[in-house]
């Protein structure tokens, strides 16, 4: 197992590089150019001034998270193979700085949505929630009420620029339902298998959080059965998983440690998160602590020792902590305990072994 941290970039964090490098076992920065849109190439010189940024600290650079897929990609639309003409190019610029892994979405339109992102808790801190009854069925009243909420902070796949044009996205939408996003997404891995291999670096789908349709749109990544499905559809070792506790795991159904034993050898990427569910079906995000949620922490963390993980971990949302001002979810103080948790009880096992 791998120890990562994610950070959004100079100038687009509230945290240092100097600062992660004091959080133990962290051997690896999640990164991305996130100035890039969807279905821009990432050029080398861009991709080797964050090598540069990353060498004096000695973190390694294997995980991006994410090269985003553009709607034409989703949708089939008229410039797909385009765009996919460019995210091969990105794959390819990308295996020459050491990228192991992409972290990537196809849910479509929006990437996670919450309805409070500093929902108060009652020790006082904030965490990201989600409220059943606050999401609009109206996704453009949904969007004002996000951007309203967000306090100067964006959540990604909610940027205002994108939701400007949000009206246009629903209609490219219009014809996508579920069974023609499997077969889109079916011909996008497809044409990238074959430079993944080349290049050595796998394909990690993140689920779709929440783990249901919302707003009519089809979510395909929401349980064991259709990571199953999607692991089987295109059978490559290339052909992997972001498996993220916290988006499974809001569903009270998901066992997400049975998940994690049954599908190790493809995931490239854990996400480590707690939520706690309510029974309304609301979800609070917790502290990474096992008895403050629901997902299982613990078991999760033994069901990657026992299967001999060695892809790369990171802890994922926290809560916002001792008054820090950041973006929603990723701060720094409560990954960094997040860390210590995951860290200490992998340590202990590594001893019982
Ligand atoms: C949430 C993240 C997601 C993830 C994307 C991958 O905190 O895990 O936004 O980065 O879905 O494309």
């Amino acid at each position: 197992m791998k120890m990562s941290f994610r950070w959004y970039g100079k100038g687009n964090d509230t945290i240092s590089l100097a600062q992660i490098r004091q959080i133990p076992g962290v051997e690896e920065i999640v990164w991305a150019l996130h100035e890039k849109m969807p279905g821009e190439v990432w050029e080398e010189s861009e991709i080797r001034a964050v090598q540069e940024e990353f060498a004096p600290y000695g973190f390694g650079m294997s995980v991006v998270e994410s090269v985003n897929v553009h709607d034409d990609i989703k949708t089939a639309g008229p410039d797909r193979d385009l765009y996919i003409g460019n995210y091969i190019q990105t794959i390819r610029n990308l295996s020459k700085f050491g990228v192991k892994v992409i972290c990537y979405n196809f849910m479509p339109v929006f990437d996670w949505t919450r309805t409070d992102l500093f929902h108060p808790l009652p020790d006082g801190s904030t965490a990201l929630f989600y409220e059943k009854s606050k999401i609009r069925e109206d996704a453009k009243e949904m969007a004002d009420y996000i951007l309203k909420e967000c306090k100067g902070f964006t959540m990604p796949g909610w940027e205002p620029e994108r939701l400007a044009g949000l009206e246009e996205l629903f209609e490219k939408y219009k014809k996508v339902d579920k069974e023609t996003l499997w077969a889109n997404l079916k011909y996008f891995l497809e044409k990238l298998m074959p430079v993944c291999h080349e290049c050595g670096i796998k394909m990690a789908i993140h689920p779709d959080d929440p783990p249901w349709d919302i707003f009519g749109l089809p979510r395909l990544l929401i349980n064991e059965e259709s990571v199953g499905r999607f692991l089987k559809m295109v059978d490559d070792p290339y052909n992997c998983l972001t498996l993220c506790s916290g988006s499974l795991g809001s569903n009270p159904k998901n066992d997400v440690p049975a998940i994690v034993r049954k599908y190790a050898d493809r995931i490239a990427f854990a996400h480590i998160r707690n939520v706690k569910i309510y029974e309304n079906g609301d979800f609070s995000e917790v502290s990474h602590r096992d008895c403050d949620g629901d997902v299982g922490i613990l078991e999760i963390i033994k069901a990657y020792h026992d299967a001999g993980f060695d892809g790369y971990i990171r802890p994922d949302h926290g809560r916002h902590i001792w008054g820090e001002k950041c973006r929603p979810g990723y701060g720094l103080y409560d990954r960094a305990l997040g860390i210590m948790y995951i860290l200490g009880a992998w340590d202990m096992l590594e001893k019982q072994k």
